[in-house]
């Protein structure tokens, strides 16, 4: 078995070729040679590259795990048969213009990121009726004037994706005292949560959302979901958190809605370019507090163990977890 690891992130290559051999030893783990290229600071003394490797051919590279492949990727592993995905999302992948149309592809699913997300999210409404933001403004002209919180109660929160992390996130939400309802592609029952789905259900959906969560895969159907239509018939008032990816949201009709003072405020971990550029309006706006795409990051023990226990399924010849349906992009 030859798995080859990629990623942008030399230590991050490094970990999860290490946490991979040490899961599978009777494979052969190895850094594809662009990671270890990047990566000359890391010590990759002892971790064999594709390069380095000797007398073995590309057609026995049998899986791939990583993240962001490097555009000959592929190319370079004509064997392979398999791609891991090392995070929840893989638009990334999808869009890759050498993926094959035959690699089947693989996401984590939860594999820590779960509770990690629920933090985030819970965080970030707590910031919201705590009225911290406006505190944050208060201290910037050294003005102590108390106010009211916002009851829980009162603050509707709308998740659009409820998936593996959005049902997390939901469920943490409704046991801090939150009212959730959610939004997905399909009918969904979910006990105790309110789903709606289709186009009366969504504008539905946003009329009665307070504070609107973003969590839902990018697909051809999700970019530039919310725009300036989606974002005029939330409350005034409302808020946006968005911890899925930067491109649901056209971020010209935000600016707009924050303005003109129909949203109230945004807390935006994605972005359409990463990182966020220096002149982008975001950075700058009062109402817009920006953290680095960090509400779930990847926690390679635990998806290092979810990929080894997949690829014993491989082997055994099972059902794959989190195999991607390429066509609905998710
Ligand atoms: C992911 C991410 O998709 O970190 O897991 O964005």
């Amino acid at each position: 078995m030859n798995i080859v690891v990629t990623h942008p992130d030399p230590q991050e290559a490094l970990h999860w070729v290490q946490a991979l051999q040490t899961l599978l030893p009777a494979a052969h783990v190895r850094l594809d040679r662009e990671s270890d290229r990047e990566g000359q600071a890391a010590d990759h003394s002892r971790v064999p590259t594709a390069d380095r490797t000797q007398g073995e051919s590309k057609a026995q590279v049998f899986c791939a795990a990583g993240w962001k492949p490097p555009a000959d990727f592929f190319a370079r592993y004509p064997g392979l048969t398999t791609f891991f995905c090392a995070g929840a999302g893989v638009d990334h992948l999808l869009q890759h213009p050498g993926l094959p149309p035959g690699l089947a592809v693989v996401r984590l699913e939860d594999a820590g990121m779960g509770p990690l997300m629920a933090d985030y999210c819970e965080h970030a409404l707590l910031h919201i009726s705590g009225g911290f933001a406006r505190y944050r403004q208060q201290q910037e002209r050294a003005r102590w004037q108390a106010h009211e919180p916002l009851p829980r109660e009162a603050l509707d929160v709308g998740i659009v994706g409820l998936g593996v992390l959005g049902l997390q996130v939901a469920r943490r939400l409704q046991r801090a005292g939150f009212r959730v309802r959610g939004y997905t592609r399909t009918p969904r029952q979910i006990e105790g949560i309110e789903v709606l789905h289709g186009a009366q259900g969504w504008l539905r959906f946003l009329s009665q959302t307070r504070v609107l969560i973003l969590l839902a895969p990018r697909t051809p159907e999700t970019e530039n979901l919310i725009d300036a239509t989606a974002l005029a018939a939330l409350p005034q008032g409302a808020w946006l958190i968005n911890v899925a990816r930067g491109a649901l949201v056209v971020d010209a009709d935000l600016l707009a809605s924050l303005d003109a003072g129909h949203l109230n405020g945004a807390i935006l971990d994605v972005f359409r370019e990463e990182p966020l550029p220096a002149h982008h309006a975001f950075w700058h706006h009062p109402r817009v507090l920006i953290t680095p795409h960090v509400s779930a990051p990847t926690q390679v023990e635990i998806s290092a163990r979810q990929v080894a226990a997949n690829i014993g399924r491989l082997i055994r010849g099972e059902a794959l977890q989190g195999l991607v349906d390429r066509g609905r992009g998710y």
